[in-house]
């Protein structure tokens, strides 16, 4: 089944003069990993294609994979194959013009709540959609060629949007396509050092916020990061919202929620679990993600103690249902 869609996809691609890649608003390190790797590996594969990513946003942390390359031009966009990686729903495209291509194709690991594109490759149960790159590149590797830089991406994706492979979605087969970038003689030291080495600010940062966790009767863990608090300590919304991490090795905390407050006010909701599904509790709430990786964003502060009280009584049931677990 996935291979005729992946057929389907080098198909228009080898048909396409000019192809577009473009990813989800607020990019993280699948988002830019996948995007700059299949970049990578197309105009290694197709040298006289042009070849962009499309971005209204970059992302700090993956800066040094290096540079993005030219934004496309609207006449680039006339005639050109547009991929979307990484994003379930157009509204969420970082680039307005996506639309505005010749063909559009979705290629993505969230729940397709929205489908869109002319071709759609979505797979939920995978780990990232990097691995899903990797495995189109692998797939076709007797036309398609991948180097050392296009592997760094996508690997760099993989590790970030699996938890270090520890996510429910890695597979055998998350593991088998790893072991393909590896053999690209990527530098893992240089990758885990620019993806997960603090800065002494936010390393102090999460040591006061550790102080801070509260835990609600049946132990949801949670963190309240007001928009004055984020200031003061000079960090952005970015940093402060990678520290929904700190809470999640905490025993009988199955659920834990970061709630940072954004600059207009609105609070941004990041919904961790282990076992339990937040996927759904995220979709009350107007947001969405994955099921033990979610967020929404709340309008008022009133939507804060809500949500709480439905994770605590989503929390204490699957306590009372799993006490083998405890
Ligand atoms: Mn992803």
């Amino acid at each position: 089944m996935s291979l005729q869609i992946k057929r389907k996809i080098l198909a228009e691609i080898k048909n396409a003069d000019t192809v577009i890649i473009a990813r989800h608003k607020k990019p993280d390190g699948d988002a830019v990993g996948s995007t700059m790797g299949l970049k990578g590996i197309l105009e290694l594969s197709f040298p006289e294609k042009k070849i962009f990513i499309d971005r209204e946003d970059e992302c700090d942390y993956t800066a040094f994979l290096g540079d993005e390359g030219p934004i496309p031009s609207d006449a680039d966009y006339e005639k050109a194959l547009v991929i979307v990686l990484d994003c379930g729903n157009v509204e969420r495209v970082s680039g307005s013009r996506v639309a505005s291509g010749k063909r559009l194709i979705k290629i993505d690991h969230h729940i397709d709540m929205t489908p869109y594109g002319d071709i759609s490759w979505v797979e939920e149960e995978r780990s990232s959609v990097c691995e899903m790159v990797t495995e189109f590149w692998h797939t076709f590797r007797k036309e398609l060629k991948i180097d050392k830089a296009a592997s760094s991406c996508l690997y760099a994706g993989m590790v970030t949007d699996s938890g270090r492979f520890k996510y429910p979605g890695t597979s055998p087969q998350t593991l088998r396509l790893a072991s393909y970038l590896l053999e690209q003689d990527i530098d893992m030291d240089l990758i885990y050092m620019n993806l997960y080495i603090d800065t002494i600010d936010v390393a102090k940062f999460e040591a006061y916020l550790i102080s801070k966790i509260e835990l609600t009767e049946s132990g949801v863990a949670h963190l309240f990061i007001s928009r004055r608090l984020r200031k003061a300590r000079g960090l952005t919304l970015e940093e402060a919202s990678n520290t929904v991490g700190v809470m999640d090795a905490i025993k009988g905390s199955l659920i834990w929620i970061a709630f940072i407050e954004n600059d207009d006010g609105s609070v941004r909701a990041r919904i961790r679990s282990r076992f339990i599904d937040v996927q759904k509790l995220a979709a009350q709430f107007g947001g969405g993600g994955h099921e033990n990786a979610s967020g929404a964003t709340l309008k008022e502060q009133e939507e804060v103690n809500i949500l709480l009280g439905r994770a605590d009584e989503l929390h204490a049931a699957f306590k009372a249902e799993n006490t083998e677990l405890f």
